[in-house]
């Protein structure tokens, strides 16, 4: 008996000793992890191992990591290629007029050029504010590398040729690449020239800093297409049936026609009751430190969200004190939304996986049930056969005329640089589509 809870006692010493000595050690872990991510090879995916930023860290983080900031362009003025690259991005300005070259002198831009815990924060390739007559904004979070990902996109449900002549604007986020991977970056200017559709914001494009990118499209939402009715945020495997959207924006007989108009509206696939993942195999482990409760708070998953401008407004503006957590959904849809007191609305028009595969198969109508957002993976040749589905259903020829001609030639008065070279290539390469 008194063996046994001495026994007892001494393994909760042991476990308490090891879980301290763990907790103590995160720190020094941390560093060496910055260190190697900064000194090795600095490419994208090497970042995937580093700890997530807290807000307990995030001061030495911050201090080791301004040195090297990505692609800074107010410390790069030498670099030819970066500063053809931001004249690109000022080409886009909405005013059409250059603003007074503030990336070329130190000083930074006035504006609050913050992004919760980065001081410096700027946006590497941006583009114009929203036509007054885009009703829904659409900004698809997309890795640096997935530019297949982006082709299929804008071959498909994005396809300018359609998306121009309706009130909704897709736009691709994407984060910085490391000062090493310049190519990289010389590849999104090339992109964005033929596109027209990237908004980059200077942080690291990692998977622990989705959160950035998330926060980026509230904030790029709020200042540059407030008007709008709905910011819809999407990831670049799902797809998104653009021309139902469309619909429902446009009839007002249907009952989704008055829930888009909900001021409130945060519309999505919530989780309710999800665990927090604690196993230290994990390498998407959560420590107690970043998010001590069991359960999250019920959350939107990042793939699919729609959200009205006074929800994006509240929780951008929580989101610019809080501190940051890399599960951007949870943080944001979760924690944040909890904390402003935006509700959930549980989202029906979605398609799962067996679902597409039925509709892909031919054994579903795309109509029944008619759906917004596809499960997130869904392969090229299902949005190519999807989307194939959706042209066919809608009568009109849309595809016939020059690309983006008719719908932007109305409120196009500021010269946007490279529509001409758009068309140009548009009609050059329009090999995709089978
Ligand atoms: C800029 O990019 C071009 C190719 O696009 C390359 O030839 C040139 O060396 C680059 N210049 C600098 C300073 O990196
Ligand atoms: C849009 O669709 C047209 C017609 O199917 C196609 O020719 C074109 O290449 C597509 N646009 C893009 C950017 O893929
Ligand atoms: C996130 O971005 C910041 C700013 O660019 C960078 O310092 C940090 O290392 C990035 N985090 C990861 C995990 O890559
Ligand atoms: C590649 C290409 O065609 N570039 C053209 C883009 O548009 C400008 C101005 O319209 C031309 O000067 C470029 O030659």
């Amino acid at each position: 008996m008194d063996k046994r809870s001495l026994c007892l006692l001494l393994i909760c010493i042991n476990l308490c000793l090891v879980i301290w000595l763990v907790s103590v050690q995160q720190l020094p872990m941390l560093e060496a992890e910055i260190i190697a991510d900064f000194s090795g090879s600095g490419g994208i995916s090497s970042s995937s191992t580093a700890q997530p930023p807290t807000s307990a860290k995030s001061g030495l983080r911050r201090s080791r990591s301004q040195p090297n900031q990505i692609h800074q362009p107010s410390r790069t003025p030498s670099n030819s290629n970066d500063s053809s690259l931001v004249s690109n991005t000022f080409d886009n300005h909405p005013m059409g007029t250059p603003p007074t070259l503030a990336s070329q002198t130190p000083t930074p831009p006035q504006s609050s050029m913050h992004l919760m815990d980065l001081p410096n924060f700027v946006y590497l390739i941006d583009q114009p504010a929203c036509d007054k007559d885009v009703r829904a904004l659409i900004l698809v979070h997309s890795a640096v590398r997935n530019i297949e990902k982006r082709r299929i996109i804008r071959e498909t449900w994005a396809n300018r040729s359609y998306i121009d002549q309706t009130p909704l604007k897709v736009y691709f986020l994407v984060g910085g690449v490391s000062a090493k991977s310049e190519k990289w970056q010389q590849f999104l200017g090339r992109e964005n020239h033929l596109h027209g559709d990237l908004i980059q914001g200077n942080f690291k494009d990692a998977y622990r800093n989705m959160t950035y990118k998330h926060v980026m499209a509230l904030k790029w939402f709020n200042e540059k297409c407030a008007h709008a009715q709905l910011l819809v945020k999407v990831d670049d495997d799902v797809f998104m049936n653009t021309p139902q959207l469309v619909k429902y924006l446009a009839t007002p007989s249907l009952p989704e026609y008055s829930m888009l108009r909900d001021p409130n509206l945060m519309l999505c696939r919530s989780v309710h009751h999800s665990r927090v993942k604690r196993s230290y195999r994990s390498k998407w482990r959560v420590t107690y430190k970043e998010y001590p409760n069991r359960f999250y708070p019920e959350y939107c998953p990042g793939m699919a969200i729609v959200y009205a401008p006074e929800v994006v407004r509240r929780l951008y503006e929580a989101a610019q004190k809080s501190k940051y957590f890399w599960v951007d959904d949870v943080l944001i849809t979760g924690i944040l939304a909890e904390e402003t007191g935006s509700k959930i609305t549980p989202l029906q028009h979605y398609l799962e996986q067996k679902d597409v595969r039925k509709l892909v198969g031919g054994e579903a109508d795309l109509e029944d049930p008619p759906f917004l957002f596809t499960n997130h993976a869904i392969k090229p040749d299902e949005s190519m056969t999807i989307w194939q589905m959706a042209l066919d259903r809608m009568q009109r020829p849309l595809l016939t005329q020059p690309a983006y001609s008719s719908a932007s030639s109305a409120s196009r008065s500021a010269p946007v640089a490279p529509s001409a070279n758009i068309s140009e290539v548009a009609q050059t390469s329009s090999t995709g589509l089978s």
